[in-house]
């Protein structure tokens, strides 16, 4: 039986990015987003490029109930959860705080926040069931810094953070492993999002420098997802070699 990972906002980017790599070693994936196309393309591919096996789910993390009966509607098979990647999040908008847009920052908090605890408040118990597990939450360099207009985005990648600690203490009786990745910037539809389609604005994030590719942050998932069970890898902090800090670039212009 291969192990299963299911993977939350894997319809673009990180998500995406991370599914085709614990397929392409040998995991049967069960795949999250908004986008149903975006989803059923992604699973296409890896039926077709690896030949695993995979579960479609078209799933708004902020809906409590719809979280709810997706997992509890899951095939029994597909409830043996080995590895949760809690990586649906956006950032929307760079506004100072006295300029916010009350619909960014609830788009925000109930995505990143309150979306990353729905799915694992569902998926945490069938793990603790089977006493085994890991839980992957994709942080940020925001979630150790906060930088100017990331006021709302950074708060909620700080309060990932935090969560993760918690979560691993609450976990530990249940033998389940949590760990985060807190990557810099990574060039994915991620600014395009935040600049709320505007290409140019989101193209100039990535001006002068090497960002990072989403299969670098894949990379680093297929890192602590295939460690021996007695190691746990806490936390990834993984930047472009061009950026020091969530401010500083090195940007060749
Ligand atoms: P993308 O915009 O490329 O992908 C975001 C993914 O999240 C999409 O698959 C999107 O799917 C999904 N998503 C967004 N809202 C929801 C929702 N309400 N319900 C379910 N899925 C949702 O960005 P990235 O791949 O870059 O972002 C992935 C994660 O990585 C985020 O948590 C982000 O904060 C974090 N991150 C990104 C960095 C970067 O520089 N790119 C750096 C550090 C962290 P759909 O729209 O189909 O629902
Ligand atoms: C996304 C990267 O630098 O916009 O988390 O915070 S950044």
């Amino acid at each position: 039986m291969n192990k299963i990972a299911l993977i939350t906002g894997a319809s673009a980017g990180i998500g995406e990015a991370c599914a085709l790599k614990l397929a392409e070693n040998g995991f049967d994936l069960i795949i999250a987003g908004r986008r149903e196309k975006n989803i059923k393309n992604l699973s296409k591919k890896i039926q077709d490029t690896y030949g695993k096996e995979v579960f479609n789910l078209c799933l708004d993390v902020r809906n409590y109930k719809e979280v709810e009966k997706t997992i509890n509607d899951l095939p029994e098979k597909w409830k043996n959860i080995d590895v949760l990647v809690n990586n649906a999040g956006l950032a929307v908008g760079v506004s100072p705080i006295e300029e916010g847009v009350i619909d960014d920052w609830d788009r925000m908090i109930d995505t990143n926040v309150k979306g990353l605890l729905y799915v694992t408040r569902c998926v945490s118990p069938l793990m603790a069931s089977r006493k085994k597990g890991l839980i992957v939450n994709i942080s940020s360099i925001a979630g150790k810094e906060a930088y100017p207009g990331g006021n709302v985005y950074c708060g909620t990648k700080h309060a990932v953070e935090a969560i993760t600690k918690g979560m691993r203490i609450d976990l530990l009786p249940h033998n389940i492993r949590v760990s985060s990745i807190a990557p810099g910037m990574v060039e994915t539809e991620f600014s395009l999002v935040r600049f709320k389609g505007d290409q140019s604005k989101a193209e100039q994030v990535y001006n002068g420098f090497e960002p990072l590719k989403a299969e670098d942050i894949a990379e680093s998932l297929l890192f602590i997802a295939t460690r021996p069970e007695h190691v746990s890898i806490n936390d990834i902090l993984i930047m472009p070699s061009a950026q020091a800090s969530a401010r500083d670039v090195n940007r060749k212009l």
